[in-house]
């Protein structure tokens, strides 16, 4: 069987090409799928990418990733700098965790300075645009030796 890498995106990132484009892009977050998924592909890895505006439904796939993932990559949106429920949840994890944000969440507001995720994180990606989420696949393929 595939080791499989599980994407999460959080609230708001069903939106990414349609809204402000120069501060995240003008790619769609099934661009971004199609990007991951074919470099999944290319490492012989199994891709689940999913995305919620919810709390609640982005912790029930991060309890489920802790029996079927080798790794997770989140993007929890807004919920990175508010959610101790999220960053609960991913501390029950075992496997290694990349935070990506699209934009440098260090040059916006003072807000969004602060990460409780990157508490459990083995790794943040930010400011790469939607290519963080390629070099994030990237360092976990390395990480678990998966076969580029
Ligand atoms: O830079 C990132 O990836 C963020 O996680 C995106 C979140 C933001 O709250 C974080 O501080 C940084 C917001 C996602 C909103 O996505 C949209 C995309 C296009 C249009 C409107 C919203």
């Amino acid at each position: 069987m595939k080791p499989k890498i599980v994407v999460l995106n959080g609230p708001n990132l069903n939106l990414l090409g349609q809204r402000q484009p120069e501060i995240y892009g003008r790619d769609t977050l099934a661009d971004v799928e199609a990007k991951v998924r074919k470099l999944a592909d290319e490492f012989g890895l199994d891709l689940d990418f999913r995305q919620s505006n919810h709390e609640g439904q982005l912790i029930d796939w991060i309890h489920e990733a802790r029996t079927t993932a080798a790794a997770l990559i989140i993007n929890p949106g807004a919920y990175t700098h508010t959610s101790v429920a999220i960053l609960d949840a991913l501390k029950t994890c075992e496997f290694p965790i990349l935070e990506v944000h699209i934009s440098n969440v260090h040059q916006r507001e003072s807000f969004r300075h602060h990460s409780y995720v990157s508490l459990v994180a083995t790794g943040v990606m930010a400011g790469f645009g939607v290519h963080g989420y390629e070099l994030a696949l990237r360092h976990l393929a390395r990480l678990i030796g998966a076969k580029g």
